[in-house]
């Protein structure tokens, strides 16, 4: 696995060229400026930029491959020449023409593409989710939540590893079918999903930024509302994002790259804080 100087954590800056994701749907349409927002953060300290064409947000409407391919090759391309780009796509062409053009992490929420991973020598996360964006927070339910991610995911990662897949992350799917109690309990157990991995030879990557069930924690919304907007979850982030990383979390996927450099820094898991 790739792994950076001292072995810190890796942080994976998020990149979404899409008009609809729920943080920076809208923003990065143009390629111009899709390309300036992913070398932006890496010089703000990402260690990988995860280019996504289709939102997965919950009951997001898919989008057809000639236009998801459309949206993220120019990017992709730009991009690759000089980052590591990760692509977010649970389309197996997307993330064929993807690696084609450089990137070397197929990041998939289906948890089906690590044959294509295998056959191209490129890393692959395997992300848990229970259902489809369009239909997975309709009162997802589990016997055990932790029993039934944990062992889906780490399954998942043996396959991909018997098969060849150099590089596998397992990732709890924080938001894809659970309430926000799943979320919470997924997260007060990381520590024993990064026990399990490393002898699988996988490790944990979580992704909780800026996320709805950050907005219903702590502090009420404006006006007593129950979710606090988006642009008001940076604390929530912060703080879930670092608790990963003292749980054993190898890379946490945000969108406030340079916050969470800080805060990786003073929890003891990142880059030395300049005195
Ligand atoms: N979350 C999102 C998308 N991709 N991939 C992994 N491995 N883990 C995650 O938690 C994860 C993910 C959702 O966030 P975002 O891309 O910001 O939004 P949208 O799906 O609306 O584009």
């Amino acid at each position: 696995m790739a792994a950076p100087p001292g072995n810190r954590p890796l942080i994976m800056g998020v990149l979404n060229v899409t008009p609809d994701s729920f943080f920076d749907g809208g923003c990065y349409l143009d390629p111009v400026e899709a390309v300036a927002r992913g070398r932006q953060m890496v010089a703000e300290g990402a260690d990988l930029v995860d280019v996504g064409g289709e939102s997965s947000r919950p009951g997001a409407e898919p989008v057809d491959e000639a236009e998801e391919l459309r949206r993220v090759m120019p990017v992709v391309e730009a991009l690759a020449a000089d980052v590591r780009v990760s692509v977010d796509t649970a389309k197996p062409a997307v993330a064929v023409a993807a690696v084609a053009a450089g990137a070397t992490l197929v990041n998939d929420i289906s948890g089906a593409l690590w044959p294509v991973a295998a056959e191209h020598g490129v890393g692959w996360v395997a992300m848990h989710m229970r259902g489809t964006p369009r239909d997975m927070q309709r009162d997802p339910r589990y016997e055990n939540v932790v029993a039934e991610v944990h062992g889906a995911v780490l399954a998942a990662a043996r396959k991909a590893l018997a098969a060849g897949v150099p590089e596998v992350w397992v990732d709890p799917g924080i938001g894809f079918g659970k309430t926000a109690a799943h979320n919470l309990v997924l997260l007060a157990h990381l520590a024993e999903l990064a026990a399990a991995a490393g002898p699988v030879g996988a490790g944990v990557l979580v992704g909780t930024s800026r996320k709805s069930f950050l907005g219903r924690l702590g502090r009420a919304g404006p006006e007593g509302q129950e979710l606090r907007p988006v642009e008001d979850r940076l604390e929530e982030s912060l703080a879930t994002v670092t608790w990963a990383l003292t749980q054993g979390a190898g890379m946490v996927r945000v969108h406030d790259v340079a916050a969470t450099v800080m805060a990786a820094a003073l929890a003891g898991r990142g880059e030395p804080v300049a005195a």
